[in-house]
């Protein structure tokens, strides 16, 4: 019995510094996310609506800012960071929402500016709504955009194309 209070006096002190520690971080990201950078996750978002340029004019606006184009290495990070866009576009406008992610390099090979390889089919890359599965454009597309028309899913467009930036920094 002693034993099991001593195990659960542990867990509840763990538990208490994971709050802390959470919480410790949430304050540190509001003070890194000042407007107009949102805190999203662990990370500070900045979808810049109003301005539209190509890929690489998208990555100097965000590092200009202290950060780089958005990437998100899994399902859950990629579902806030589609809730805070929805939350930003709310008027949704047919847009193209460059990430940090091409296929520039090596064609097929998709990577993220991380150097990171970039997961590929659902939920991240669009297949339905009459589109052909993504990438589906060679060597036409070499950037990432999430495409609005089609809910956000990921499509490969030209990197000239005018889209808008989707900046990150942690
Ligand atoms: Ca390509």
């Amino acid at each position: 019995m002693a034993a099991t209070l001593t195990t659960l006096a542990h867990t509840v002190t763990e538990l208490k510094d994971a709050v802390v520690t959470k919480q410790t971080l949430h304050q540190t990201l509001q003070t890194k996310c000042l407007s107009p950078w949102s805190v999203v996750g662990e990370n500070c978002l900045l979808l810049a609506l109003g301005d539209k340029m190509n890929w690489a004019a998208a990555r100097q606006f965000c590092s200009s800012r202290g950060g780089d184009l958005v990437v998100f290495p899994d399902a859950n990070t990629f579902a806030e960071i589609l809730s805070y866009i929805n939350s930003v576009n709310t008027e949704n406008l047919a847009v193209g929402v460059w990430v940090g992610g091409s296929d520039e390099e090596v064609e097929g090979v998709w990577r993220w500016i991380t150097g990171e390889a970039m997961p590929r089919g659902p939920p991240f890359w669009g297949s339905t709504d009459g589109y052909a599965p993504e990438p589906g454009n060679g060597r036409a597309g070499n950037c990432g955009i999430l495409w609005q028309p089609d809910r956000y899913y990921l499509h490969d467009v030209i990197c000239t194309y005018d889209g808008v930036p989707l900046c990150q920094k942690s």
